[in-house]
C-alpha cells in the first residue's frame, strides 16, 4: 500500500501491516531479540550535583570517560525545573493530537525550513520511510524564530520557550565541563562556535504493527556539536556500544547527553560521535525531544590547537558548519558516519 497521507500519525491508526514503503530490507532491520536490556549493559548515569562545587574535579572526570568511553551519558540533578520538563512532553502529546488539518498547517518537506512538522527523515531524498513524524523547531535567539511556531495548542509558544530556555543553560554548563574534560580552557569550545544556534524535535513515534520490520530512526550520529534528548517513560532508543545495540531505558527526571559530530572533530577524534537509533513497538506511542547545540553556519570548525602534536595529528579537516549540515541532510541518514568524508588521508600526504 503506498502512503496516501502526508503525515504518518494519520495512516498508523488505520493500517493492520507496515505499508511497503516503510519494509526495510532483511539486511537492515532492528532485530530486536539480539538487543542488550539490561541495564548494567546501559550508559553511564552521571549525577550534576555539586559541578560547581565541591565534587567539581570529580564529575569533570566522569563526563570525560563517558565522553570517551560511550559517547553517550545521562545526568540527573541538572537543575531544570520538573514542572518545565512535565510540561514539554503534555504539549508534545497535545499537538500530536491535534487534527490532522490543524497539525498540517506547519507541514513542510523543506528541510532548511527553521519551523516545520514533516515525516521520517528527509522526504524529497530518502528510499524507505522511518516510524516518525517531527516538529523541528529553531530556538535560539528565541526571538527570532518564536513568531513561526505554532499557536495551538495555546500555551505552546509559552511552554516550548521556557522549556528550551532551560535546556540551554545547561547545555552551556555540559559543553563548559567537556572543554575542561580534554584539559582546554573552560570557554574555548563555546567561543568557537560564533553565533552558536539551538534546534529542538518534537519526535512521535505511532504504536507500529510490525516493529520488526522499521525503524523510528535507523542508526545515525549527530551533525551538531552535542544533543540533550528527553523521552518519555516508554523505551525506545538504542545506543550502539562494543558493536552490540544497548537499550537506553528510560530513568525519571534525567536528560540523555551524546557527543555529536562537531565535538568529535574539536576533540580531536578523542570524543566520539556514537551510532544510535529509535525503535518502535506495537503498543505505546513514544515522544522524545532533542535539543540539538550547533556552530554558527559559518563557524570553521577544526580539530582544538591544543589537541594537535606530533604524536596526535589533525584527523579532521578544517571546514565551515554549513558545508557540513549541507552534506548530512542530502545523504540522508546512511549507517557510515558523515564525519568520514572530512578526515585528512594520510594515504595522501
Ligand atoms: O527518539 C529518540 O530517542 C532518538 C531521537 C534521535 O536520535 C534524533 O531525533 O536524532
Amino acid at each position: 500500500m503506498a502512503l496516501t497521507k502526508l503525515l504518518l500519525t494519520d495512516l498508523a491508526s488505520d493500517v493492520k501491516y507496515v505499508p511497503s514503503n516503510y519494509i526495510r530490507p532483511i539486511s537492515d532491520r532492528p532485530n530486536l531479540a539480539a538487543v542488550d536490556t539490561s541495564t548494567v549493559g546501559s550508559i553511564p548515569l552521571i549525577d550534576l550535583e555539586g559541578l560547581h562545587g565541591p565534587n567539581h574535579s570529580d564529575i569533570i572526570k566522569q563526563i570525560g570517560q563517558a565522553c570517551q568511553n560511550d559517547g553517550f551519558f545521562q545526568v540527573k540533578n541538572h537543575g531544570i525545573p520538573e514542572a518545565i520538563v512535565d510540561n514539554m512532553l503534555r504539549i508534545a502529546s497535545e499537538f500530536f493530537q491535534l487534527p490532522e488539518a490543524e497539525r498540517l498547517k506547519n507541514y513542510s518537506d523543506d528541510p532548511s525550513k527553521t519551523t516545520r512538522l514533516s515525516t521520517s527523515f528527509n522526504v524529497k531524498t530518502e528510499r524507505v520511510s522511518n516510524w516518525r513524524d517531527f516538529l523541528r523547531l529553531h530556538c535560539h535567539p528565541l526571538e527570532n524564530y518564536v513568531h513561526e511556531w505554532p499557536t495551538n495548542p495555546p500555551s505552546f509558544r509559552e511552554d516550548v520557550a521556557k522549556y528550551c530556555t532551560s535546556v540551554r543553560g545547561l547545555v552551556l554548563r555540559l559543553v563548559e565541563a567537556i572543554s575542561e574534560s580534554l584539559g582546554l580552557k573552560r570557554d574555548s569550545i563555546e567561543k568557537s562556535l560564533g553565533k552558536h544556534g539551538q534546534h529542538m524535535a518534537l519526535n512521535y513515534y505511532p504504536p507500529c504493527p510490525q516493529p520488526e520490520l522499521t525503524y523510528g530512526l535507523p542508526g545515525h550520529t549527530d551533525p551538531n556539536l552535542i544533543t540533550v534528548l528527553l523521552q518519555d517513560q516508554v523505551p525506545g532508543l538504542q545506543v550502539l556500544r562494543n558493536g552490540k545495540w544497548v537499550a537506553v531505558n528510560p530513568i525519571p527526571k534525567t536528560f540523555i547527553v551524546n557527543i555529536g559530530d562537531q565535538m568529535q572533530v574539536i576533540s580531536n577524534d578523542r570524543y566520539k560521535s556514537v551510532l544510535h537509533r529509535a525503535v518502535v513497538n506495537c503498543t505505546k506511542e513514544r515522544i522524545s525531544v532533542p535539543t540539538f547545540y550547533c556552530p554558527s553556519p559559518d563557524a570553521v570548525v577544526e580539530p582544538a590547537k591544543e589537541l594537535v602534536n606530533d604524536k596526535n595529528p589533525a584527523v579532521f579537516k578544517s571546514f565551515t558548519y554549513a558545508e557540513y549540515y549541507e552534506k548530512f541532510w542530502d545523504r540522508g541518514l546512511a549507517t557510515e558516519c558523515c564525519l568520514d568524508m572530512f578526515k585528512i588521508d594520510r594515504t595522501m600526504l
